[in-house]
């Protein structure tokens, strides 16, 4: 059905839809339909809903009704709701930032059972980086320590600016964002300043506005940060792993859990203790338990535990519809209220674990740290339940799927390019950007939005990139497009990859046959949303190397499908960093040509990196690629 091709081009995904259709099924993919046409004041950012005078749309031309009741302009009003964007997607990254530290102080402190350091070094590292001795403290001391610095970030009230943003960027960036007063001094205060500055009758000035959301998308970055830091340090930092994704990981004859959300704590607990009651599913009549990943938990868990993908954010209430998902736990951010209703039509039960996160009709297991291992066994067991009542019970499971390779950490990049330059390994991959060998370097990460159709932007922007030989690192639900899809098997560099590129992974790949099992992907899945850090680390080592700074750098970042406020306050803190961003999908900015203006030129002017708006990803790519083009030639590389 050519209106079913244009709604996903994920083969699973589409023959989930044919079944939905015939049996009257709704999921986001018709209510998108549904909602259309959305409203034009609210999509292009000039609707007001700040004060309850309101709402206030902007009309053109000068008359009264171009501005709103209070005397806000256009550029005013898209400039604070972007804002009011950023801060949200500020307050939920570092928010789970927070539980995680929250874990570890409390594990090293004694006070957990269920938790405890698990990669000393990585704590050693991230110690010595922000500057605390490791010298005669037990790890624990040491783990403790860290915790509170890092809480400091949350809510220090001096003038100093984040101790995550200063001990992890360049000079020229804290000189850069200590000259604009754009740098963080702590996360709690960076959201707080800006809800204010945003309320009716404070800021009017969009310049200084969208500053302001700099500085919290500056704070959202510490709040990532933090997360894969800590997280690395109470579960492992990643290696690379082999594994599978797509709606086929989904057994018949196995007790199928998804985990779905955010927090490492509520999926790897859940993982660590199923390898525990493989015996009591077994004795239900299954063949084991079969565990997979939607969003971003399951991009943790396929990271640090090589657990498999059943889709991506658009896709999630699809998976359910194979009706053999016998519990989908979910804890934070991305989790569609309509997973309920799904699963009121099959046997599967919605398990949410997070105070502030509820969804009626639902059951809900308490997973904060102190029961976590507690709830994890009773998920499992209310899945056992589900895997027998099932029995009978006709399941239906798209047997499409695709290998993995993933795992790759900054750490384990590193330890790849060591075989070849053991002295400077980030050498490796600047070299071969100087050689003219790789093209640059690409961060490919955020939603699914279906303003476009599924996954189509995500795969067409990879596909381009690497033939002209891009090295392509992703995360989030991106990279899970690109795992569903086969772009993360060793066979995709035969098939997709430019001559320099496939020249580069087929060095790294050899110099690393001792280590590797099966072969090096296409593009590096380097985790979660909040693992944006990690690329973030990657780009800020080429500038070190490069003897530059970011902005000089040829590497740009990309979301071809951004819908949430997550994805916006990371797009502006790495606009702040001096990445080129594509955005695939239209934020609601085109209200005001100023605020355009601001994101697409003065950022560039101000800070090196700019705004790239295109919804077409073949000329996006091609804007990718001249940005990084440009990049090089400006470092004097002659190709
Ligand atoms: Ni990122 Fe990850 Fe996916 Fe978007 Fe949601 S899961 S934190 S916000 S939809 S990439």
């Amino acid at each position: 059905d050519p209106k079913d091709i244009m709604r996903s081009v994920d083969p699973a995904a589409l023959y989930m839809l044919e079944k939905a259709k015939d049996q009257n099924l709704i999921s986001s993919y018709d209510r998108f339909a549904a909602q259309q046409p959305q409203c034009a004041f609210g999509y292009e950012g000039i609707c007001c809903r700040i004060c309850f005078q309101g709402p206030c749309r902007i009309k053109p031309g000068d008359g009264p009704g171009s501005k709103g009741i209070c005397g806000a302009t256009a550029y005013t009003i898209v400039s604070r709701n972007i804002a009011r964007m950023m801060a949200g997607g500020a307050s939920a990254h570092s928010d789970h930032g927070r539980h995680i530290v929250h874990a570890l102080l409390h594990a090293a402190e004694g006070k957990l059972a269920d938790f405890k350091v698990t990669d000393v070094e990585k704590l050693n590292r991230v110690a010595e980086r922000i500057g605390i001795s490791a010298e005669g403290k037990t790890e624990n001391e040491l783990a403790v320590e860290v915790s509170k610095a890092a809480l400091e970030d949350f809510g220090r009230q001096t003038d100093e600016p984040c101790t995550w943003l200063t001990t992890t960027i360049t000079d020229g960036r804290n000189k850069k964002f200590a000259d604009c007063c754009i740098a963080p001094t702590a996360i709690d205060r960076s959201v707080v300043s800006l809800l204010h500055q945003t309320h009716i009758g404070t800021d009017a000035d969009p310049v200084n506005i969208i500053f302001g959301g700099l500085k919290c998308g500056l704070a959202d970055y510490v709040g990532m940060h933090i997360s894969t830091d800590l997280s690395d340090v109470l579960f492992g930092t990643p290696k690379p792993v082999v594994t599978e994704a797509n709606l086929g990981v989904l057994k018949e004859d196995k007790v199928n859990v998804i985990v779905h959300g955010h927090n490492p704590i509520l999926s790897q607990t859940v993982v660590n203790v199923a390898k525990e009651m493989e015996a009591e599913a077994k004795a239900a009549g299954a063949t084991g338990i079969q565990l997979s990943g939607i969003c971003c938990t399951g991009n943790e868990v396929l990271m640090r535990s090589g657990v498999p993908i059943a889709t991506n954010f658009s896709s999630q209430e699809l998976a359910i519809m194979t009706g053999a998902v016998d519990v989908m736990v979910v804890d934070v951010q991305c989790i569609m209220p309509s997973v309920q209703a799904v699963a009121e039509c099959f046997h599967t039960k919605i398990v949410t674990t997070m105070d502030i996160s509820k969804i009626p009709g639902a059951h809900h297991f308490a997973f904060d740290e102190e029961h976590a291992v507690e709830s994890a066994k009773a998920v499992i067991r209310l899945a056992i339940e589900g895997y027998k009542n099932r029995q009978g019970m006709a399941c239906d499971i798209p047997q499409i799927k695709n290998k993995v390779i993933a795992g790759f950490s900054v750490e384990a990049i590193v330890e790849l390019l060591a075989a070849i330059n053991p002295e400077t390994p980030i050498k490796v991959l600047t070299d071969a950007v100087e050689a003219g060998e790789l093209a640059g370097v690409a961060l490919l990460c955020g939603c699914n939005n279906l303003e476009s159709v599924h996954d189509n932007n995500h795969l067409t922007i990879a596909r381009e990139l690497t033939k002209n030989n891009v090295f392509v690192v992703t995360t989030g639900c991106s990279a899970q497009a690109l795992a569903k899809a086969g772009m993360m098997a060793p066979e995709a560099i035969e098939e997709y990859a430019g001559e320099g590129l496939k020249n580069f992974l087929k060095r790294l790949a050899d110099a690393n046959q001792d280590k590797l099992t099966d072969g090096l992907p296409l593009v590096f899945h380097m985790g979660s949303c909040v693992d944006n850090s990690r690329a973030h680390d990657l780009s800020t080592m080429m500038a070190k190397q490069l003897n530059v700074d970011t902005p000089k750098v040829p590497f740009v970042a990309s979301a071809p499908e951004a819908m949430s406020e997550k994805a916006v306050s990371i797009g502006a803190g790495a606009v702040a960093m001096g990445y080129p961003t594509h955005v695939g999908t239209m934020p609601p900015i085109e209200g005001s040509p100023l605020v355009f203006g601001i994101a697409t030129q003065i950022a560039s002017d101000v800070y090196g990196g700019y705004f790239i708006f295109e919804t077409d990803p073949m000329v996006a790519a091609a804007k990718l690629l001249a940005s990084l083009d440009n990049r090089t030639w400006k470092l004097g590389i002659h190709k």
